[in-house]
């Protein structure tokens, strides 16, 4: 079929679409950048999900249950943006939409997730849409077992464009989706066949059908410019009890006589000539930027279309008890329960008065067996090392099609995947998701990390194995590079706890902290309680603390993090002996340390001392702490890592790479 026939079939239908694909042409015009392509072949189906399925109500854009519809192509942030204007949510102005792509508007490069109402989730990394989204239907599916399917009851929709198919997150995304058979997951596949280097198939010929079954999906093939077959489509895919992918053939650029069908559609604007053919063919006689009031009346119309479905929606939040009521407003507020304070500091005191030697991965499960009792909004999980990782406590119970109460996720071996699900149960809300693998893998999730950080969401990473204390596995296994590399991320805390008391610490702080995702660096070697003395207050929270004073004139202060903080403890005491005063500083957070006022990390580190740091890891970035911060180049010493490590029992590997409290005696008295 082509246009001119489209537009007799489905006149009106063809008109709210046309808006759709003349905003986008316009707006990358305007910005002189973008990609129009896109947003031009998937208006159709765009349109019909909005006009006839969606669940949402522009007006409330933050209503708990609405669908949650994810632009996973985010290079497409036009047709986003063209729908959120045109059914009309209020932040979402034209000016914006003028102003596409220019600093300061919420109209950014690719969808960011805080700019505007609307956008569930930040994309534009191909494939992390679509790995979210799994989250969030993970999280719709465990809030209605909570709370009941009165109150909870939505549709998750994506559209997913080839790339995001051929990045290997969506292989793990499908199959976690497809295992935890997510019926009301519904991926739209705008499957043009082209992406930037021209044809798909000059790289894959992946049958992405095949695969999606494979994985526990159904399918559905459509034409992806068909109103009825997108409607029929969508329609049986919501009845069914697996997610399900529609593969949309599509037209990339649809309708342009120079660039349909070609990669040139794809990010560049097609210049106002070709625009101005593309709209004779369309039927489009407005203006840029001028949608008729006819259409945009149509397309406000559906925007308010869920009014009355919210309000009962209200009227059925309201007939829960009070408790669960508030509960439920408590959860998706994000707030955590007021009893979590006095649960760690009792927590805290049982550990100071036991004084277990426990490694911090075993300290940090304690800390979650308290901790989950008290947040019933938790849901636990492990790229399959659960038994390493101690990320299970006992009665969370596993999260699964049986068993939608279940708190605890096999995630399987897919840490990229489990990073970005955990995205998604994080910006669906309701949900705190914290998941495990060993520090080095987190390679394989800093993708979705990173995003985790961009979008300042609370996911907590329990990485354990963090160093070469993990012995024998060796070099593969031992991260020495990572520590840097997180720290390196904005808005990302790295925690990393000397003992259990701090553990315990740094867990009240992660879930505290909703602006902002956490590193829990953790052990898996045993180490001693330095906090043997009861304190109320969360020393961890102000990122680094005098853990033990220099006796005597104060000539070095050991700056150490984790496991190196017992080093350092020992390294004093050796050089207390020798009448060489020594303070330990226990950095369990860099982050909130640099946060602090000048006051604060003065005190903790004053100028003239000798500085040695101790970390079973790479200098890189201990310079600041150490030669920055009043500290000197010629005061400054490091004990750590160099390289990467080897296969050996852990106390053995600490001798040989030279972490040890002799060695740092050693580097201290070089330097005085
Ligand atoms: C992880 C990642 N790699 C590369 C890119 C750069 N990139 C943006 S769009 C695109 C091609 C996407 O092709 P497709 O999904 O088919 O989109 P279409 O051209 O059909 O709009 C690429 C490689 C990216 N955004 N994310
Ligand atoms: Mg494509």
């Amino acid at each position: 079929m082509d246009i001119s026939e489209r537009r007799k079939a489905h006149p009106e239908h063809w008109m709210k679409a046309a808006a759709l694909r003349v905003l986008a042409m316009d707006a990358v015009q305007a910005a002189n950048s973008g990609h129009p392509g896109m947003p031009m072949g998937m208006a159709d189906v765009a349109t019909v999900l909005f006009e006839k399925h969606l669940k949402f109500d522009a007006s409330t854009p933050d209503w708990a249950d609405r669908d949650r519809f994810v632009l996973s192509a985010g290079h497409g942030s036009m047709l986003l943006y063209g729908l959120l204007y045109l059914t009309g949510y209020p932040e979402m102005t034209l000016e914006q939409i003028k102003n596409f792509r220019q600093l300061g508007s919420i109209t950014a490069g690719h969808p960011e997730y805080g700019h505007a109402p609307g956008i569930e989730t930040t994309t534009g990394p191909l494939g992390q849409g679509i790995s979210n989204a799994v989250g969030m239907a993970m999280a719709e599916a465990s809030m209605a077992a909570r709370f009941g399917r009165k109150v909870v009851d939505h549709y998750t929709y994506v559209i997913a464009g080839d790339g995001c198919l051929m990045e290997g997150i969506s292989h793990e995304a499908i199959g976690l989706a497809g295992r935890q058979k997510l019926g009301k997951l519904i991926v739209f596949w705008d499957n043009n066949g082209i992406s930037i280097d021209g044809e798909v198939s000059k790289a894959d010929v992946t049958d992405q059908i095949a695969r999606f079954k494979a994985s526990g999906w159904d399918t559905a093939s459509i034409d992806g410019h068909d109103p009825e077959a997108i409607d029929a489509a969508i329609t049986a895919a919501k009845k069914t009890r697996k997610p399900t992918l529609i593969a949309c053939k599509t037209h990339i650029g649809y309708g342009s006589p120079k660039k349909q069908d070609s990669a040139g559609a794809h990010g560049s604007p097609l210049g106002a000539e070709e625009i101005a053919t593309v709209r004779e063919i369309y039927g489009w006689s407005h203006e840029a930027f001028d949608i008729p009031a006819e259409i945009l009346k149509a397309w406000r119309t559906i925007g308010s279309r869920g009014l009355g479905t919210r309000a009962a929606w209200e009227a059925e939040l309201s007939g829960l008890s009070a408790t669960k009521r508030a509960e439920f407003e408590r959860v998706i507020s994000g707030a955590v329960p007021k009893r979590l304070s006095a649960t760690i500091k009792a927590l805290k005191k049982q550990i100071s008065e036991e004084k277990p030697n426990i490694a911090t991965r075993k300290s940090s499960e304690n800390a979650l067996a308290a901790i989950n009792p008290v947040m019933g909004e938790t849901i636990g999980g492990s790229a399959d090392l659960t038994g390493s990782n101690n990320t299970l406590t006992k009665d969370l119970g596993t999260f699964e099609p049986e068993n939608r109460k279940g708190r605890y996720v096999y995630y399987g071996i897919r840490e990229h995947g489990m990073a970005a699900a955990m995205n998604g149960l994080a910006v669906h809300g309701g949900c705190v998701p914290y998941g495990g693998t060993f520090l080095t893998f987190s390679d394989y999730a800093r993708g979705a990390m990173r995003l985790s950080a961009l979008m300042g969401i609370r996911v907590v990473y329990v990485m354990t194995h963090d160093s070469i204390g993990l012995g024998e596995d060796g070099p593969t296994h031992q991260p020495v590079e990572h520590l840097a590399a997180l720290r390196a991320i904005p808005n990302m805390h790295v925690f990393r706890p000397a003992d259990a008391v701090e553990t315990a610490e740094v867990w009240e702080l992660a879930l505290t902290m909703q602006d902002a995702p956490s590193v829990l660096s953790l052990t898996r070697q045993n180490l001693p309680t330095l906090r043997t003395e009861h304190k109320n207050n969360n020393l961890s929270a102000r990122g680094a603390y005098v853990m033990a004073e220099a006796e005597g004139k104060r000539q070095a202060i050991l700056l150490a993090t984790g496991s190196e903080v017992e080093i350092a403890m020992q390294a004093r005491e050796m050089l207390q002996a020798e009448g060489i005063g020594t303070r330990v500083v226990s950095m369990p957070c860099w982050e909130l340390f640099e946060a602090q006022d000048e006051a604060w990390r003065k005190k903790v580190l004053p100028a003239g001392p000798v500085r040695v740091g101790i970390e079973a890891g790479l200098r890189f970035g201990w310079d600041k702490w150490l030669s920055g911060e009043r500290g000197l180049d010629r005061k400054a010493g490091f004990v750590g890592m160099e390289g990467f490590g080897a296969s050996g029992p852990a106390p053995e590997l600490y001798k040989h790479f030279g972490i040890t409290p002799e060695a740092t005696v050693a580097r201290v008295k070089a330097l005085l």
